[in-house]
């Protein structure tokens, strides 16, 4: 006999014979009467055990199941509009599987209370909970989305290396590896490998993967390894032809996660609409001007701190918009690789997209010009000797191009409303934390 879940049971199944397995929940023993309830990956179901009718084996393992363990159990559905789904099994048999330890380093059922450390030193049992699981269904849907419309785009999946020689997007956030005689560090992000591929031919690629940054934050915001969606594509007019792939990405994602995703929104107890298209674009220009009405300075040619975002994000809610783009930042906060805008070198052809007040992607129209290359690279002190294998691909024929990074985990923090973006990896690194 196959096991079924709880959730693929009716009522209307009533007096057929089934196996189910899955953890206990919960025993209760009213003396002559145990109830014994499961939770598999769709839910709970109840076993019950009037102590005349069932078989005194499977009574007297009920009496002594210790919650968490794992078990299976065989017997036969019967209607009953009081148990969980509107309906109970009243047992054959009852094996049990694995017992569980005692006591419980935290308890799945979520009545006690624990700290986000005390669930993430024990994420398995965290993840038992219904609500902790939907984020990562919720994630994967997601993901499925991004991945059919990237497709849809002619965008092919590639991998590029995590172990690199230079750093990408500045010298202080890498994690130095030893690698065998040389120096070596963990990947900040494919940046300058999903450049390098625009001169071959691949005109549309992206990558989902890990990548590692040493920075120090501990914020709600910062992870030490994200995953993002990165794009790159060649022959751009300017970065506008980036925007449009992007609100289109993002918007499919959302959809993505209200078509497949249903059950776990509701987990959550949320409701998501598919965001309006096109997106809002506000120059970096403009987002000063309404922070300044909304008394907030930011001195011209300084990135925008969290707490201007922030404010930002409120003045756009004003307007409806939780998704905007800023563009147009000015080119000395930004990547040497970024391209200046042609009207005003002090400007840039890059952009952020914004949800809720929040950065979640950033990007932009790159430099495919050999020597303003190099001399951006030197305009940030940074060695060209160090960036050799890159700026090869740049000789011998580069189109123009451009791209951009959709950090996952904020982009969920966001949509989901998470107090925290450590709730949206399974399995989370910052500073103090290395394990599990
Ligand atoms: P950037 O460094 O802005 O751009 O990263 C892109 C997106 O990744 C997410 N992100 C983070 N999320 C959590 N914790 C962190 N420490 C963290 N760092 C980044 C954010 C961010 O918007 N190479 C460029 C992209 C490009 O231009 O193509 C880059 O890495 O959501």
């Amino acid at each position: 006999m196959n096991r079924t879940y709880a959730g693929d049971i009716t009522p209307k199944m009533d007096g057929e014979e089934v196996k189910v397995a899955g953890w206990v929940h919960d025993v209760r023993d009213l003396g002559g009467l145990r109830f014994l309830l499961i939770r598999d990956k769709t839910g709970l179901l109840q076993v019950t055990l009037p102590k005349k009718h069932v078989p005194k084996e499977a009574f007297d393992l009920c009496g002594k199941l210790v919650r968490e363990s794992v078990v299976e159990v065989k017997g036969r559905i019967k209607k009953m509009s009081k148990a969980p789904g509107g309906f109970e099994i009243i047992p054959d048999s009852i094996e049990l599987l694995n017992p569980a330890a005692t006591p419980l380093p935290l308890d799945p059922t979520g009545r006690v209370n624990a700290n986000l450390d005390t669930r993430l030193d024990n994420r398995i049992l965290d993840l038992r909970r219904p609500e902790v699981r939907a984020v990562f269904r919720i994630r994967d849907a997601a993901l499925e989305a991004g991945r059919r419309f990237l497709r849809s785009r002619e965008f092919i999946e590639v991998h590029t290396p995590r172990i690199i020689s230079t750093s990408s997007e500045g010298g202080t956030e890498l994690f130095p590896i030893a690698y065998f005689e040389r120096e070596a560090f963990l990947a900040q992000s494919p940046q300058l490998y999903k450049q390098m591929l625009m001169a071959s031919g691949l005109d549309r690629v992206y990558e989902i993967a890990t990548y590692f940054r040493a920075e120090e934050h501990d914020t709600i915001w910062h992870l030490n390894e994200v995953t993002a969606i990165d794009c790159e594509m060649a022959f751009i007019k300017n970065e506008e032809d980036i925007l449009k792939i992007i609100e289109n990405l993002v918007a499919e994602m959302i959809k993505g996660v209200i078509a497949h995703a249903k059950d776990d929104l509701e987990v959550l107890g949320l409701r998501l609409e598919p965001p309006d298209l096109p997106f809002p674009r506000i120059t970096y220009d403009e987002a000063l001007e309404i922070l300044q009405e909304r008394g907030l300075t930011v001195p011209w040619g300084e990135d925008l701190t969290t707490e201007s975002e922030k404010k930002l994000g409120e003045a756009m809610k004003e307007k409806g918009q939780e998704l905007y783009f800023i563009t147009k930042y000015p080119l000395k906060i930004k990547p040497f690789y970024t391209m200046p805008s042609s009207d005003d070198p002090k400007y840039s052809n890059s952009f952020d997209l914004e949800f809720r007040g929040r950065e979640i992607v950033s990007g932009s129209q790159r430099i495919h010009l050999y020597d303003l290359l190099v001399e951006q690279i030197k305009a940030k002190n940074l060695n060209p000797r160090n960036f050799r294998y890159y700026l090869k691909a740049f000789k011998y024929g580069m189109p123009p191009h451009g791209g951009f990074g959709l950090g996952i985990e904020r982009f969920l923090t966001l949509l989901l409303d998470l107090p925290n973006v450590r709730e949206a990896v399974l399995f989370p690194r910052d500073r103090k934390r290395l394990e599990p």
